[in-house]
Order: structure tokens, then sequence, then C-alpha cells
């Protein structure tokens, strides 16, 4: 049997990456690749609530298996986290939205795309002594090159398994918060994004009744669903909507949805409100015309409807832009009217960034470690100082009093105000405007 360690690498130095102690989120992906191997021994180290070093805890845990997952502005650390579990004499395994495109030096083998049944399937290899080059969906060296192994979709798709190597705690504006997924993939290709690429496209969704049973069973009052496209099937929506009312399940939700999908199925969004929504993100963009570059197959009479119809059900939500580093001074004040002119609740812009295996093509000119979306990685228009400057500054001038008074009165009207939430999200109001980032 085989002892394995799954780390979810430290955050805290990466600038802006932890939303000011807004939220912490469980390491899900990790969670699912141990609900995989549920008859072996897994640590999951969560590397951004420990006190203890990871190099102690491997000395004390030793592993045979140490898996590491990550995003891009992490790089650095992945690398630093393979090479220390290298040098124990673990076997390390990497994935994600990263590392699947961009393999860590060191690493003995890459998941590419889905993890949970190709880990298994890797697990019970070195198990049995076996040859990885016949487990699919792999990259492993072979004569100091990376080789890639067949592409194969696996179904398997378990429930998380929480094994944590720590007493951790999750939260969302400090509501202790537990994640599932009830849907996977996205059907969309939007140029900025990795999701359909990550899961070839597919859409999947899990049965209603397991989504709901295992939403009841957690003690947390918050779910925070990780959907790339939760309302690409109504009729799955409203069939999980329906169960988890039925069940007499009261607790509070998150998600991300697209804005023409809640213009279309606004009686989903009232009967998903009932259900108990809070917050939503939507990923507004930008501009007709940058919808259409991004290839977003959206309007933006969709994005101004959406934003009705939130208001209307009381549900919070935070909207997202992408400010192109090659757009000039009145661009981005054009987007910042616009961004202005929608009257979100919470308006964050990032920067368009070519995360590896985007369709994005552009040139880099900046580290890995810059890849957080809070700066230009691509060549500027501007003078790079004078863009992050301007870039900065944006959020905070869309979050005005009027927008803040609004979330209140929504806070109040789901019964949320509560003196935790209202510290974490005066915290995250002075982030957005514009004080939690060095150019
Ligand atoms: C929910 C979410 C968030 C949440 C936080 C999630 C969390 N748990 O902390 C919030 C909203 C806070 C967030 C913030 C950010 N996010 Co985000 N987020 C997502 C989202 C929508 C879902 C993530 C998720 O749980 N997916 C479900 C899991 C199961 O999928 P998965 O992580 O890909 O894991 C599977 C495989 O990749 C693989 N796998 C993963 N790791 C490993 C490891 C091993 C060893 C193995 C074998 C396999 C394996 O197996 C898993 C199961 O099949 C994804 C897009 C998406 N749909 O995936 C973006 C995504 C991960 N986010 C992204 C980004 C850029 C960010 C931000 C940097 C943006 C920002 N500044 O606002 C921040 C950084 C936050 C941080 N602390 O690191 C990018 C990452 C791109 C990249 N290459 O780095 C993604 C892919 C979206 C995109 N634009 O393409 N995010
Ligand atoms: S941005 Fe959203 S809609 Fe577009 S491909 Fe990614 S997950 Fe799908």
């Amino acid at each position: 049997m085989k002892k394995i360690l799954l780390v979810e690498p430290d955050d805290r130095s990466v600038t802006g990456l932890n939303f000011g102690g807004a939220l912490r989120l469980e390491p899900f992906a990790l969670e699912l690749l141990a609900g995989a191997v549920p008859a072996h021994e897994v640590k999951i180290f969560d590397y951004r609530q420990e006190t203890r070093s990871l190099s102690d805890y491997l000395d004390g845990y030793k592993p045979d298996i140490v898996g590491v997952t990550g995003m891009t502005c992490l790089h650095s650390q992945i690398q630093n986290i393979v090479t220390m579990a290298r040098s124990r004499g673990a076997f390390t395994v990497a994935g994600g939205p990263h590392c699947m495109f961009v393999y860590p030096d060191e690493a003995d083998a890459v998941v590419i795309g889905e993890g949970e049944g190709t880990f298994r399937e890797l697990v019970l290899t070195l198990e049995a002594n076996g040859d990885l080059a016949m487990v699919p969906n792999l990259a492993i060296r072979r004569n100091g090159e990376w080789m890639t192994t067949r592409r194969q979709l696996y179904p398997l798709w378990p429930l998380p398994r929480r094994c944590f190597a720590g007493d951790y705690s999750y939260h969302l504006f400090g509501l202790k918060t537990a994640m599932i997924d009830a849907t996977r993939g996205c059907p969309h290709r939007c140029t900025f994004c990795v999701t359909p690429v990550i899961f070839q496209g597919r859409y999947r969704v899990r049965p209603p009744e397991q989504v709901a049973r295992y939403i009841a069973g957690r003690p947390e009052p918050f779910i925070f669903m990780p959907e790339a496209d939760f309302l690409a099937s109504p009729k799955y929506a409203m069939s999980l909507l329906n169960e988890i009312i039925k069940s007499g399940i009261r607790k509070r939700y998150t998600v991300a949805l697209r804005s023409d999908e809640i213009v279309a199925s606004p009686e989903v969004l009232h009967h998903f409100r009932i259900a108990g929504l809070s917050f939503t993100f939507i990923g507004f963009e930008g501009q007709q015309g940058q919808l259409n570059e991004f290839h977003k197959d959206n309007t933006i009479e969709n994005n101004a409807a959406a934003v009705r119809i939130l208001d209307r059900e009381h549900i919070i939500s935070t909207g997202t832009f992408i400010v192109d580093p090659l757009a000039s001074r009145s661009e981005i004040a054009a987007e910042l009217s616009y961004a202005k002119s929608l009257k979100n609740d919470i308006t964050l812009f990032s920067v368009l960034t070519p995360f590896p295996g985007t369709y994005l093509n552009r040139q880099v000119v900046a580290g890995w470690d810059k890849f957080d979306v809070l700066h230009a990685v691509t060549p500027t228009t501007l003078p790079y100082d004078d863009f992050q400057r301007t870039f900065m500054a944006l959020a905070g001038q869309v979050m005005t009093t009027r927008v803040m008074l609004k979330v209140l009165r929504k806070l109040l009207s789901q019964r949320l105000l509560r003196p935790q939430m209202l510290w974490r999200l005066w915290r995250y109001a002075r982030q957005l405007g514009g004080q939690r980032a060095t150019a």
C-alpha cells in the first residue's frame, strides 16, 4: 500500500491571490484525487494554512508518492515542492491547469487533463511495479526526455475526500464553506480560458441526489460550487435545485454563471434563490468588441439584463472585466465607464493573460510569478508602470458608496449581515480601492 501526500502550494506571498483574506477555499482538486484512491492512505498538506515546514512534514510522514497542483503564478513554488519531495525519494506527480502544460523540471510524471482516473491508474501501476508508459494521459520521462502516453477519457468522478494533514478551516467572507461540483467542463471556447482544454470540451453532470446528499451531510452553512458553466443545462440545474429544496437543505450557495444563461432561464435563477443562492461570479469581460474578440458568444445586452435579474432576486454578484495590455488610455477609460454603467455589485478587473493551454497567442515578457491576472505579462501600449497604475485604480472607481449600499441592502434582505462578514467585505472593498497590489 502506497502512502500518498498531496500538496496545495502556499499562495500567501503572491500579491493579490488570497483576496485580502476574504475567502479561503478547500483544496478541492486534491480532495477529488484522494477520493479516487479510497483504499490508500492519503494526506493533504494545505500549505496556505500551515505553520509547519513541508520538509519537516515530509520527513515525518515519509510518503511514497507526492502530488502537487497549482496555478501558473505558483510555478516556482511547485518546482520547489517537487524537488524537495524527490530528494527524499518520493515519486513525484504534478497536475492541474498549469503543470499539465508546463511540466515541472524534476517531476517524475505529470497528469494531463482530468485527474481522478489517471491518478488512480498511476498509483495502482506504481504499486504493482508496472510500466507507466501504459497509463493514459501522462507525461513521463524516458531517457531524459518527456514523452506523453495515449489520451483516454475516464468516467471516474468521486466525491471529495477530506483527509487533511492539519486542522484547516475554509470560509467565504468569514462563513464556513464547503465545496462540491455538480457539473464539470464547459461547452464554450473563450480564448482566454483553459477550462474547455482541461476537460476536453466535455460537459458532465453528477446525479442530483448524490449532490444533494453530499451537501446535506456537510456541517458548513455555505457551499461554493466551482462550476465552469452551471446553467449550460437548465433542465439539470432545475432537477438539482428541486432535489435540494425537496430534501429540506437550508444552506447558502456561491456559483459562477453566464449572463446569457441567466437571461434565458430567469425561472431557474429564481428557484436557485429559493434554494439559497447568495453570491454569483459573472464574466462580463468587456464591451461588445471584446466579447467578440474573446469568442465569448454573448452580448452586452445580456450582461445588463442579467444585472437587473440578479438585483430583482437580491443575489450579490461579482462581475469580472478583462483589460487588454494593448488598450490605449481612452480604451481603458471606455471600459471603465461601461463597467460603471452596468451598476453591478462588486466589480473586479483582470489583465488579459495568455495562460498556458489557452488560445491566446501573445508574446510573453514576464516570468510565471506575474501570471496572477493583476500584472501585464505581455507588451503594453501605455508605459508599463502607467498601465499598472491605471489598471490597479479601476476596481476602486467602480466600488462607489452607492454600490456598497446596494450590497448591504442585498445582505440585509438575505439575512446575511454578520459582523465578521462586514469586516471582510470592508477589507475586500479597501483592496479594490487599489491598495492591494504593488505594480
Ligand atoms: C473556483 C475557482 C477559483 C476560486 C478558488 C478555488 C480554490 N479552491 O481556491 C477563486 C474564485 C477564488 C479563484 C481565484 C483565482 N483563480 Co480560479 N478558478 C476556479 C475554477 C472556476 C474552478 C477550480 C476548480 O475547483 N475546478 C474543479 C477542479 C476539479 O478542477 P481542476 O482544479 O482543474 O483539477 C482537475 C485537473 O486539473 C487535475 N488536477 C489538478 N491538480 C492536480 C494535481 C495532481 C497531482 C494530479 C494528478 C491532477 C490534478 O485533476 C483534477 C480533477 O479532475 C477554475 C476553472 C475551472 N473550471 O477549473 C479557475 C482557474 C483555476 N482559476 C484561474 C485563475 C487565474 C485564478 C486567479 C489567479 C485569478 C484572480 N486573481 O482572480 C485567482 C487565484 C486564486 C488562488 N488563491 O490561487 C485559472 C488558472 C489558470 C492558470 N493556469 O493558472 C483557471 C483555470 C480559470 C481560467 N481562467 O482558465 N479561482
Ligand atoms: S470563460 Fe467561462 S464560458 Fe468561457 S470557456 Fe471559460 S468557463 Fe466556459
